[in-house]
């Protein structure tokens, strides 16, 4: 049920990535470049890039260029709980961190990157929209690189969450968790890190000790700053149109990618390219 690509049961450096920002992250026919990038930044790296998502009744570890152009916006997004669903309905399925974590503990996988970590949603808990991510993490031995968790989410509840949990949350040379376009402001990380190495020797060593996830925030080389006050308009025109659910995130990205001119949009197409290179990067130096 699970097909893996010969590249990566073959290789000792690998990194998982998603289809869930492919397919819903960016506008129509804009994600799959996006992910084509992250895979060649793992492999400037010197890693294996393992793109995952759900096709033709199978979990596919290690998408082709082709297969990975059939994850459009009509494909369903897909959590932990929808894996087994979308595999029995032949469904093409979109996989986010907590569906990619999930097959990556499946598949022996101990590296991810993305952009920014689902997490608590703002005005918990009117609604109660805490991502499936969070509890993923806690359960899967690998680790994330992400630019923190997502602005548009309450970050500091999220980090109050991961530490309720037993997740480490590193900082990449940083001691506040980055804002996904942001870097500054964020709570306090609870380790910083400062390279590649060291991020690979603290994963072996919660994982010799029967540890599950770690998140590594590494701030976006060019942050936004000033985008704080469009978010609130995003998510007051999400709760006006009675989006909720999954629909949130995905709803909430594009309206800050159209109101910002793109500026958003370039923003996280970049951060996404250095969270897969330094993922690449901590993969090789764990072999
Ligand atoms: N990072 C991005 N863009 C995205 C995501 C992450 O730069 O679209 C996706 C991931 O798949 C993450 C999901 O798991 O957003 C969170 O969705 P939700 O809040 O519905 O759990
Ligand atoms: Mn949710």
């Amino acid at each position: 049920m699970i097909r893996v690509s010969d590249e990566v049961r073959e290789s000792p450096a690998v990194v998982a990535l998603e289809t869930t920002l492919v397919a819903h992250g960016f506008p129509p026919g804009e994600g799959v470049a996006v992910g084509l990038e992250s895979e060649q930044q793992v492999r400037a790296a010197g890693a294996v890039p393992a793109t995952v998502g759900v096709l033709d009744g199978e979990v596919v570890v290690g998408l082709t260029e082709a297969e990975l152009e059939r994850f459009t916006a009509d494909a369903r997004k897909i959590g932990p709980r929808d894996l087994a669903v979308a595999v029995a309905q032949r469904a093409v399925g979109a996989t986010t961190v907590g569906g990619t974590l999930a097959v990556a503990r499946a598949a022996g996988i101990r590296w991810m990157a993305t952009g920014g970590l689902g997490g608590v949603h703002r005005g918990f808990p009117d609604p109660p929209d805490v991502s499936a991510d969070l509890a993923q993490l806690a359960r899967t031995p690998a680790l994330v690189v992400s630019a923190g968790v997502k602005s548009l989410l309450d970050v500091p509840a999220t980090a109050e969450v991961l530490e309720s949990l037993g997740v480490p949350v590193l900082g990449f040379g940083v001691d506040t968790l980055p804002l996904f376009y942001g870097a500054a402001g964020g709570p306090p990380v609870s380790a910083r890190i400062d390279d590649a190495r060291e991020a690979a020797a603290v994963a072996r060593a919660h994982w010799e000790l029967s540890g599950g996830g770690l998140l590594l925030g590494r701030p976006p080389d060019e942050p936004l700053e000033d985008v704080e006050p469009l978010i609130e308009t995003a998510l007051r025109a999400a709760h006006d149109d009675g989006v909720h659910g999954q629909s949130v995130t995905p709803f909430v990205l594009s309206y800050l990618h159209r109101e910002s001119g793109g500026r958003t949009q370039r923003a996280n197409r970049d951060l996404i390219a250095q969270n897969a290179r330094l993922a690449g990067e901590i993969a090789v130096a764990a072999v």
